[in-house]
């Protein structure tokens, strides 16, 4: 049966252009298969076919403008039978829903399997006991009878029901300030305490050694020995249980380690035996090869880390985006569902930091059950307690709590079990509560007999409870998070937990074990010389079985690879599949595109305008159509896709939701509908471009972490890049991050409305501060598709551990031709655009970017007609790219003085040409003014310095002196000041440009 193909709805646009005719008559077409593309003056849609056949007819042809309901195919669908895929798209989005619809208990009890009866407590604030035992009593029956979902379900009716009442309940942010799971529920470890022991004792020693001996060699060198020793077991208890290594069977758990934590990771590695003492004793001293980098640092240690964490904030977020990217390649079918998890290790202080805590919120939305943090309590931070007059194991309990997490809080440790379970009134508990953690912090730096005083001695009945306690004993109670079972049982406790990302917040003694020198005192953070004493108390704390003189030597403990230990360690390694951490990459390179995907961008555009932005789309667009590329496309955008045109890529590949589509978008029958798919390409992030570029992060280093090459695109405001998140672009040239950051709007004066917050005329600059960044500010449509291929070619196909950042302007103008030969110079950094020759001679090196190399050379064409001056116009694609080149070989040169000179890119471009170099862009001065050393020639450099505005772009242009105008004057007058012209010329054209010299410099404005 013949069917017609017409324009769908496109929303708001009218009579836009058919770009592209992607069939002809007799192709055999799938449904979905896109028929055209439409253009309008912003975006471009492709109308895909409504069914499966063969075209028959064709009704338009590239140029038509078409609307709504204009004819464009007929197509012969007898082939077509589309009816069973919907029906089973239709059932599998049924079933989500009526699974999402289960009652989910989870924020009820995080244990699951609740085993004990709840037993009263005779609290002091009881008026009626009997009654209360009542309450108790009738759960416990419903607990046996009908098992704890029953009692969970109506524990919750009863709330609701009191809600509705108006009653005030009291606040349920936070539990008791004790365990979260009971001490009967604790999962047991298999491990062998004993052996365990030795082993967290000769890494403690080990790690806290290798810094001692770091800065005997160099008080410079610094390091820590507090924050590790708070977090030893911890990280143990991983180690030896819970985490698994990357093989060939298994992806591999991913773990953010806490920067700072670094020595304990390098002791554990030194006992595995996977480095040598030689590089334990060259910790911080990585200019010769072979040293161990300060924190984990993957640009340095290649082959060992994998997450640069320590600009705090950064781990925690990028993590919370890295679990929702393994979630997402499982869901677009690219990975297989093997269970890994993510741990995110991260410091009480660093809680502080907006990034930290600013995507939990996305976690528990996303359920990310592959998602675990571990907050390393230890109450202290760099200077001083996080919380002197509060808890912050509490607060963050009812912020993760709010926002949807399973919180499990370890904060006591076993020998505190006796005490609570003999605490009858409830006292022992609530004087745990009241207790803030500044008193906290003092208790375990004064010892034994002033916990006996300050806490249990403020009621009688605390301090008879410990009465028969020695001093001692009360020291040694201990805290969770140095508990090696109570930590397993919660490490347990999260794996099992399914729904919902886990936060384990353990607390811990900033310094554990370092007594005097530094055990939760204020300046233990910064400990990191030991003397002798020092060290002969924390041999003796934990027994490591060196001499008193192999002390003073700070000689590092290493028992024989026959030993229990060694053998245990090694063989909880293997079991786990391997070490951790461990840095490698499996990943396949992506087939290049053909050409012919950015052929089309090579011709003129003739009379039609379009923005770099649209070409850029464009030519995402068509390498969604190249079967290699496209899978591996990650389009990540700030809730700015409309602005952008990118709005047809909604329907076209979808946004990702774990959850699909739950409703019927308003939109529903427009061709940029908001289609919302659980195998969905684009990462839609809403407003956040610290959790975009987290994401961007996660998908560029995929090739690493997930064995998958990936090529993430983010398109942003360029304002709200660098600037924003410079610290991100900073740690993703650390992770050796390969893909594109798209800076949109880019250009001081070329974002005319939005205005000085928006105006982006720095960006560049603050990229050509990371050193693999490759940076391009093109102008032109084939610029932008020479410089995006090559960047496929180079990252992802040839591997190269670079990443890209390319402006796109959102101004609309006809592009040009591809200069013969351009291409070379596109990527090196600068081409001869276009010559002017003049009789009289005289000659200016004129440089450009971004759009106002379109000024350029606007004001080229006024100075040859009107003033014959001749230009050769040079459109400076990478002023960064110059410069690196530049610098580069003028050091060669440097190093070389008896050799014969090399000539950097630039003056080999320059230097058979005459005239000054005058170089113009959209960007701050400094940007131009790089490449100033490379040349002889004298150097004019012209910008936007200062704070934007908005106004249109003549204006803004004419502002910041950059448009066709200024050049023309200010080349005249820079003629004039090399005696190569008079200066009447440049006052003449002050004057007839109206330009104002007592206008202030508009850094002043
Ligand atoms: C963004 C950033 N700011 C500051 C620092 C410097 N710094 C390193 S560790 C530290 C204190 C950390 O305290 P906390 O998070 O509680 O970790 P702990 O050492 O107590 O485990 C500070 C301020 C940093 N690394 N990153
Ligand atoms: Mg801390």
């Amino acid at each position: 049966m013949s069917q017609i193909i017409s324009v769908p709805d496109i929303g708001d646009f009218d009579s836009v252009e058919i770009i592209e005719v992607l069939v002809k008559v007799g192709d055999l077409i799938n449904k979905d298969d896109p028929i055209v593309t439409l253009e309008s003056d912003k975006s471009s849609v492709e109308v895909p076919s409504p069914v499966t056949g063969k075209i028959t007819e064709l009704n338009i042809k590239i140029g038509d403008k078409v609307s709504k309901g204009s004819l464009l195919a007929k197509i012969e669908d007898e082939l077509a039978n589309t009816e069973p895929e919907k029906k089973i798209e239709e059932n599998s989005s049924l079933k989500e829903e009526k699974k999402s619809k289960e009652i989910n208990f989870k924020n009820v009890n995080t244990i699951q399997d609740v085993q004990k009866k709840i037993t009263q407590t005779s609290s002091v604030d009881d008026i009626d006991p009997l009654e209360t035992n009542e309450w108790i009593e009738s759960l416990n029956s419903v607990i046996e009878n009908d098992g704890p979902s029953r009692a969970s379900y109506l524990l919750n009716k009863v709330v609701s029901e009191a809600y509705t009442a108006g009653l005030i309940l009291p606040d349920t942010r936070t539990t008791p300030y004790i365990n979260t799971i009971p001490t009967e529920l604790e999962a047991k470890s298999p491990g062998d305490q004993n052996i365990e022991k030795k082993i967290r004792a000769y890494i403690r020693w080990n790690a806290a050694a290798m810094v001692v001996r770091a800065n005997k060699i160099s008080s410079e060198l610094g390091g820590h020995i507090g924050t590790f020793a708070s977090a030893a077991t911890l990280y143990d208890v991983g180690m030896n249980h819970f985490w698994r290594a990357k093989n060939k069977k298994f992806g591999g758990d991913l773990i953010y380690f806490q920067g700072h934590s670094a020595p304990g990771m390098y002791a554990r590695a030194f006992l595995e035996g996977r480095l040598s003492e030689k590089q334990l004793n060259r910790f911080r001293q990585e200019v010769d090869s072979g040293g161990l980098s300060s924190y984990p640092h993957p640009w340095l240690m290649p082959k060992f880390w994998q997450f640069p964490t320590v600009s705090m904030g950064l781990g925690p977020i990028m993590a919370i985006y890295q679990a929702r990217f393994l979630k997402y390649l499982i869901n677009r079918g690219l990975l297989k569902d093997e269970g890994r998890k993510i741990w995110v290790f991260l410091g009480d202080g660093e809680t502080d930091e907006p990034e930290s805590l600013g995507a939990i919120s996305l976690a528990a939305r996303e359920k990310l059950d592959n998602l675990i943090f571990v907050v390393n309590c230890n109450l202290q931070r760099l200077d001083g307690p996080v919380r002197g007059n509060g808890k912050i194991i509490q607060e963050l309990e009812g912020s993760f709590r709010g926002a949807g997490w399973n919180v499990l809080k370890v904060i006591w440790g076993s020998y505190w079990d006796p005490l609570l379970k003999a605490d009858k009134t409830g006292l022992l508990m609530k004087r745990m509560n009241e207790v803030v953690d500044g008193e906290y912090q003092a208790m375990k730096a004064k010892g034994g007999a002033y916990v006996r005083e300050k806490f249990f001695g403020k009621y009688p009945e605390l301090k008879a409870l410990v009465s028969s306690m020695t001093d001692n004993d009360i020291w040694k109670l201990n805290r969770g998070g140095h508990d090696p079972h109570k930590v397993y049982a919660a490490y347990h406790a999260a794996m099992q937990n399914v729904g919902s990302p886990t936060v384990i917040i353990a607390k811990t003694v900033k310094g554990y074990g370092m007594g005097k020198s530094g055990e939760s005192i204020n300046t233990t953070h910064q400990q990191k010389k030991l003397d002798e004493q020092d060290l002969l108390y924390y041999r003796d704390r934990f027994n490591v079985p060196l001499t008193d003189e192999q002390v003073k030597n700070i000689e590092y403990y290493k028992p024989n690879e026959n030993s229990a230990e060694i053998k245990y360690l090694k063989e909880r390694r293997k079991q786990l599949g391997g070490f951790i951490p461990e840095r490698s990459s499996l990943s396949q390179p992506i087939k290049a595109p053909p050409k012919d995907i950015f052929e089309n961008f090579m011709n003129s555009t003739g009379e039609k305008e379009m923005s770099t932005t649209m070409v850029l789309v464009r030519m995402l667009t068509n390498l969604l159509r190249d079967k290699n590329v496209a899978p591996r496309l990650v389009p990540i955008i700030p809730d700015e896709a409309r602005t952008f045109g990118m709005e047809g890529f909604f329907r076209k590949i979808g946004i990702y939701a774990h959850e699909g589509q739950k409703y019927e978008p308003e939109d529903s029958e427009q061709l940029s509908s908001y289609k919302e798919t659980k195998s969905g390409q684009v990462l839609e992030e809403g407003i956040t471009e610290a959790g975009a570029m987290s994401s961007w992060i996660a998908a560029a280093t995929a090739y690493t972490n997930h064995d998958i090459e990936m090529i993430p695109v983010y398109i942003f405001y360029s304002m709200f890049g660098f600037q924003r998140v410079g610290d991100f672009a900073w740690a993703a040239g650390d992770a050796q991050a390969r893909g594109f950051l798209i800076g949109a709007t880019a250009g001081r004066t070329t974002l005319a409305g939005e205005g000085l917050q928006h105006q982006d005329g720095h960006s560049h600059v603050l990229a050509s501060m990371i050193p693999n960044c490759v940076s391009y500010d093109p102008t032109f449509s084939y610029e932008m598709a020479v410089i995006f291929r090559e960047g496929l070619r180079r990252m992802h196909e040839k591997n190269e551990n670079v990443f890209y950042y390319i402006t796109a302007m959102n101004e609309n103008y006809t592009h040009p031709e591809k200069p013969e030969g351009a291409d070379e110079g596109i990527l090196k950094g600068m081409y001869l655009f276009r010559e002017y020759k003049n009789k009289e001679k005289i000659k200016i090196q004129l440089m450009g970017s971004g759009t106002i190399l379109r000024e350029a050379i606007a004001a080229a064409k006024i100075l040859s007609e009107e003033y014959g001056i001749g230009s050769d116009i040079w459109s400076v694609t990478s002023f960064n790219e110059l410069r690196k080149d530049g610098m580069e070989v003028e050091r060669r040169n440097l190093l070389n003085p008896n050799s014969k000179k090399e000539k950097s890119y630039i003056e080999k471009c320059l230097e058979k040409r005459d005239g000054p170099v005058i170089a113009v862009t959209d960007y701050v001065r400094a940007f131009s003014d790089q490449i100033r050393p490379y040349t002889e020639k004298p150097f004019y450099s012209f910008g936007t310095d200062g704070f934007g505005r908005s106004d249109t772009r003549k204006n803004l242009r004419k502002f910041f002196e950059v448009d066709k105008e200024h050049i023309v004057a200010y080349t005249l007058s820079a003629l004039a000041k090399e005696q190569l012209l008079g200066s009447d010329s440049a006052e003449k054209a002050f004057k007839k440009y109206n330009i104002d010299k007592n206008k202030e410099f508009p850094t002043k404005l």
